[in-house]
């Protein structure tokens, strides 16, 4: 049986690939490994019934190995791709492991503030700094020269915060952050990026609602 991946359809567009930074974590692994997979579009406004049944919580991404077992929550599928797909390993030192965890948390905050003075953009800032810090030291990936499983999980939220904050707030990464922009640039330009992540639009639509609450 083939290895199956059921992530987020575009908000509007059911045949099209959407917006879920989760899903396109599982997608980027998938694709780094070059293991062949089908991948099926849930609509998440209107799930259908066999989804729910596989997974009753009703979250995407969920992942099939190819033994008919759903598995849920992208971080424990990128371990499970890991375990069954080790080449290339994509394994970050535990170390490096939560660099950059808090920078999608800080975005969202910073999005949806409606007042510019609530910190909110400072603390993505400090996020985006220490980020940089550690590109400086360890560069160009967190974990050296190779991409690992800590890019592949930031990849798609910087992806959500650029596009986001340009198109709601006219926000853009600082200039002086140098090595952020160099690693941004690196990732954006993967082939696996290129063939994993949603139109711009899509994470556009994606947000406004929670934008404009
Ligand atoms: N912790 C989960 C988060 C998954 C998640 O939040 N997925 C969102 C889309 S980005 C979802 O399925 N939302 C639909 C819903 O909750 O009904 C993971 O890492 O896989």
């Amino acid at each position: 049986m083939a290895v199956e991946v059921c992530v987020k359809a575009a908000v509007g567009h059911p045949d099209t690939l959407g917006d879920c930074p989760f899903s396109q974590r599982v997608l980027l692994t998938l694709q780094e490994k070059k293991v062949p997979y089908e991948m099926k579009l849930i609509d998440v406004s209107n799930k259908p019934d066999w989804f729910l049944k596989i997974n009753p919580e009703g979250k995407v991404p969920v992942f099939n190995g190819g033994d008919g077992k759903w598995i849920a929550d992208s971080d424990v599928i990128v371990q499970v791709i890991e375990e069954k797909y080790p080449t290339p390993p994509l394994v970050t030192p535990p170390e490096y492991a939560s660099v950059g965890s808090k920078i999608f948390s800080t975005f969202v905050t910073f999005l949806k503030s409606k007042d510019s003075n609530d910190g909110s953009e400072q603390a993505l800032l400090t996020e985006l700094q220490a980020l940089e810090e550690h590109l400086k030291a360890h560069g160009p990936y967190i974990n050296g020269q190779n991409v690992s499983a800590v890019d592949l999980s930031l990849a798609p939220k910087l992806y959500h915060l650029t596009v986001a904050l340009d198109h709601f707030k006219g926000w853009k990464i600082p200039e002086n952050l140098t090595n952020v922009h160099a690693y941004v640039k690196a990732l954006f330009s993967r082939e696996s990026f290129e063939k994993t992540k949603a139109a711009k639009e899509h994470v556009i639509a994606g947000w406004a609602p929670k934008v404009n609450a």
